[in-house]
């Protein structure tokens, strides 16, 4: 008989993908307008031409665009990072990057799942920023108790779930009759729940604390709060969708429009109001509201060094610091205005990039390099000079770097960051989570150095020349 096979990570990956973008779809009606608006503003964007080339470059081709997402989630305990960790490696997505919120006065922190190897984002990319609620940072006793009774007490997952899960471990994969249902037990987790697990005092209570300590401890799951699909221009989503009846953010997160786009830049509109019903001690509901869910867009450009990462936030910060854009939008074109006079100095041509060594590149070999052998080591730069090798930046597939970025905050609500206790610790995370984050720029520079190992070696050569 023929061995059967275990079903490839990034099919149970995008199987993943599409049934919740499926489900956030019914859930909340704005984002398909979003995504229909998207995919008919990146099909003018190819049809007419412009910058086609590198946008295809930058998103990783035409197949990888339509799978193009990223969503976020917010966990309230240890255990349930550490079992989405294992529910998440299933799907080939493993932990990178960790990310400090509290520097933003925000009580979580948090890491990104997502593919790493080259094959594997290519095959789709769908990544999730996933948080943990930090309960040391409720300053009131008491709150902070009640909050860690109400989570003590649930399960996120479906005993379906676990029992994939561990089957999944133990054989070292999952087989395509496991799949459907592993699928559909995972996507309940991420399901939105209209029925609180708390009263109304103690939502008002948590509430007052932080809206994101009310959104995690409240409810009896880790609703998907976004998700967020990729555009090709997203100047153009931000300025049609108010067409849409959909009211974006002020302004476009993160860097400015460059020629050459780095890192991402994202925009949103506004969390929905839903209505919910608290439980009441005496076993009666009460209707309420509570604001969790928002549509977002993103482009991206490419992976900066750290050198180039420092850079970004010095000029950011420097930017912001002398306008601020406003939650009205009153102020917004003098913002962008500033923000990219003020980015002048951040190197635009790709060959700067790579020269100043503020962005990642792979590396490949021309058709003028087909049938040559070299028999003794040359820089790469002489390659790239007598067009034996080329170029092309490394896709960002993270998120924006919390320290310079004002999204967290404006995605809560635009009121300003509540005074919190301040204790950042990328160890507790990694305890909690049941292993360690993987370094984004290790990660990024391997991709580098694998693709100009492969051009010396074409080439027939051992190494580079130093
Ligand atoms: C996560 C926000 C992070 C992004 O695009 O930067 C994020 C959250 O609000 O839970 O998704
Ligand atoms: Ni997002």
């Amino acid at each position: 008989m023929k061995q059967q096979a275990f079903v490839p990570a990034h099919e149970i990956r995008a199987s993943f993908t599409a049934a919740m973008s499926e489900m956030y779809r019914t859930e909340v009606p704005a984002y398909g307008t979003l995504v229909d608006l998207v995919e008919e503003i990146n099909g003018e964007t190819l049809k007419g031409n412009t910058g086609l080339k590198q946008s295809l470059t930058l998103s990783g081709g035409l197949e990888r665009l339509q799978d193009e997402r990223h969503g976020a989630i917010r966990l309230g305990k240890p255990e349930e990072l550490s079992m989405m960790r294992r529910v998440f490696a299933i799907m080939g997505m493993l932990p990178v990057s960790y990310y400090d919120l509290s520097i933003a006065g925000i009580p979580v922190h948090s890491t990104a799942f997502r593919p790493v190897d080259k094959v594997e984002l290519e095959k789709n990319p769908f990544r999730i920023f996933t948080s943990l609620l930090r309960l040391d940072m409720i300053k009131d006793e008491s709150l902070r108790a009640a909050a860690a009774a109400v989570l003590e007490k649930r399960d996120i997952f479906t005993n379906g779930a676990y029992v994939l899960v561990e089957k999944a471990e133990n054989e070292g994969g999952l087989y395509a009759e496991d799949v459907k249902a592993f699928v559909a037990e995972v996507l309940e987790t991420f399901r939105w729940h209209s029925e609180a697990a708390v009263s109304e005092e103690l939502y008002e209570r948590l509430h007052s604390a932080h809206r994101l300590v009310a959104d995690v401890v409240s409810f009896k799951g880790p609703h998907i709060n976004h998700l967020t699909p990729c555009t090709l221009d997203i100047d153009k989503v931000q300025a049609d969708m108010p067409k849409k009846n959909i009211s974006p953010k002020a302004v476009v997160e993160g860097p400015p429009s460059r020629k050459c786009p780095i890192l991402l830049r994202q925009t949103s509109f506004k969390a929905l109001n839903e209505q919910v019903n608290y439980q009441e001690e005496d076993g009666s509901f009460k209707t309420g509201s509570h604001t969790a869910r928002f549509g977002e867009i993103e482009q991206r450009g490419c992976a900066l060094t750290p050198a180039g990462r420092a850079l970004y936030d010095e000029l950011l910060l420097k930017a912001r610091a002398e306008i601020t854009p406003d939650a009205s939008g009153e102020n917004a074109g003098v913002y962008i205005e500033n923000l990219e006079k003020t980015f002048a100095d951040f190197p635009d041509t790709w060959d700067g990039l790579r020269r100043e060594k503020l962005a990642y590149f792979v590396y490949s070999l021309t058709a003028n390099a087909e049938g040559i052998r070299l028999d003794t080591a040359v820089p790469l730069e002489d390659l790239v000079a007598d067009g034996l090798v080329e170029f092309a930046p490394v896709i960002y597939e993270d998120f924006l770097p919390v320290s310079a970025a004002g999204i967290f905050q404006s995605n809560l609500g635009d009121e300003a960051a509540q005074d919190f206790i301040e204790l950042p610790n990328k160890a507790l995370f990694e305890n909690a989570l049941g292993a360690k984050v993987l370094d984004e720029f290790e990660l990024y520079a391997s991709m580098e150095e694998a693709s100009i190992a492969a051009c010396f070696a074409g080439l027939g050569l051992k190494g580079r020349a130093a």
